[in-house]
């Protein structure tokens, strides 16, 4: 009797995968794979029930002959145990992003003399309103919250992304890119930037736009997207004002706050020591962390404390002893920055705190030292990476140069080229 092969991910079985497992039938014995929730990250869902549940959910549908869990996103490790003769999957993935997965394993079934079977796509209204119910799901406040948390234990370095309005968290939530071993990626969070969302409004990034400003746009963001969001919290400005930021954070699905210990006008980071910048006391700042963590409703809400000497020139030890202090005051996590062009200072830091705490998750912002690549990061111990300001610093000269082209030609003809064509801006905002 043949093997047919099928992978899912699917938090609900709905008429398109009843489908394939019928069309599978006919063929021969039906395996299904459940594809490991570490992998279906980088793919394109973040499932909701845990691979476990999701294992025992497919062994239920009628005509299952077993089910297995398959790691890897391209098939490598089921396709080499199983050697099915065929794998079935609906023909959505001969475009797109998915079309590299099935020329890999095509390639894979070739080998051997396997082959690829391509059922018509099912859908139909009840498939779009499941997807759409799956989607909305994950935008809902306890299911993005959590994902944070969810994430540091699933990858080996979450990748965070600047996003300031819906659109730019539109983008963060869609590009996948095939990268350079054939496997999808794309990132996994959104870092709301005090820098970022200050400079839209056209303002200094001095704790003037107010919370109020800022909570706008993070709605604007979670109306459109899924994916997990860590807030630019600044100094978390007055304890007494910093509790009541915790619970409305809590409130929106966001799933953790940076706060800085400066107290005082806060300024840019990277401004270092040109300007009058003051950090807060061990004492004041750890005070601050103590009350947010206590007034905090959620299990799953982060308050990562983020430490500024080495960006103030106090030296290493004081950038350590803060990290201990701050963790002991209840810090989720802790984020240490530089303006080094060299990441050596990081790197210290994050191997001498690794060697005495291996938990507590470390944030780094590669800005100004941005040579060093996600995975040299993760052996170091970094649990998070955030580039906090590349799609503003991206978006402005293209911006201004256009509006410079317009000027001179008194027409917009010339500009046009380089932009993005009407048909395609429109079909990035999903209607409902
Ligand atoms: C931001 O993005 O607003 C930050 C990071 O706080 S940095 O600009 O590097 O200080
Ligand atoms: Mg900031």
């Amino acid at each position: 009797m043949k093997t047919v092969y099928t992978c899912f991910c699917t938090d609900v079985i709905h008429a398109g995968h009843l489908n394939i497992i019928n069309e599978a039938r006919k063929l021969g014995k039906v395996i299904v794979g459940c594809l490991s929730d570490k992998a279906a990250i980088r793919y394109n869902r973040f499932t909701t029930i845990p691979e476990d549940e999701r294992i025992k959910m497919y062994g239920m549908i009628d005509g299952v002959d077993s089910v297995v869990m398959q790691n890897e996103m391209l098939y490598d490790d089921v396709i080499e145990s199983i050697h099915p003769d065929y794998v079935i999957h609906g023909d959505n993935w001969l475009s797109g992003a998915e079309s590299v997965i099935r020329s890999h394993v095509v390639s894979l079934l070739e080998s051997y003399g396997g082959q690829v079977i391509d059922i018509p796509y099912t859908y139909n209204e009840e498939v779009r309103r499941i997807d759409l119910q799956l989607k909305e799901k994950l935008s809902m406040p306890e299911y993005r919250r959590k994902r944070l948390r969810q994430l540091i234990s699933l990858t080996p370095i979450v990748k965070a992304m600047e996003a300031h309005s819906g659109l730019t968290g539109l983008l963060v939530e869609k590009t996948v890119i095939e990268g350079e071993n054939g496997k999808l990626d794309q990132f996994d969070a959104m870092w709301i930037s005090s820098l970022c969302d200050s400079t839209a409004k056209g303002k200094p990034d001095i704790e003037l736009v107010d919370m109020t400003s800022r909570f706008r746009t993070i709605e604007d963001i979670t109306e459109v997207t899924t994916k997990p969001i860590i807030f630019d919290g600044d100094t978390g400005g007055l304890t007494e004002h910093f509790v009541y930021t915790v619970r409305t954070l809590e409130r929106l699905g966001v799933s953790a706050v940076i706060i800085e210990d400066k107290t005082g006008l806060k300024k840019n980071s990277l401004f270092g020591t040109e300007v009058k910048q003051t950090q807060a006391s061990i004492e004041e700042f750890s005070e601050k962390i103590a009350a947010g963590k206590k007034a905090q409703l959620t299990d799953d809400f982060m308050i990562i404390a983020r430490i500024e000497s080495l960006i103030l020139e106090q030296g290493m030890e004081d950038a350590l002893m803060r990290a201990r202090a701050f963790v002991k005051a209840g810090a989720d996590g802790i984020m240490i920055h530089s303006r080094r062009k060299e990441p050596d200072e990081i790197l210290e830091f994050c191997d001498r705190f690794r060697a005495e705490d291996k938990d507590t998750p470390i944030v780094v912002v590669p800005t100004s030292f941005n040579t060093i690549t996600e995975s040299e990061l993760a052996d170091h111990g970094v649990n998070i990476v955030i580039y906090a300001n590349q799609l503003t610093r991206a978006a402005f000269p293209a911006m201004q140069k256009t509006a410079e082209t317009i000027l001179k030609y008194h027409r917009a003809k010339e500009a046009d080229d380089q932009l993005m064509s009407i048909k395609k801006i429109i079909t990035l905002i999903d209607e409902i």
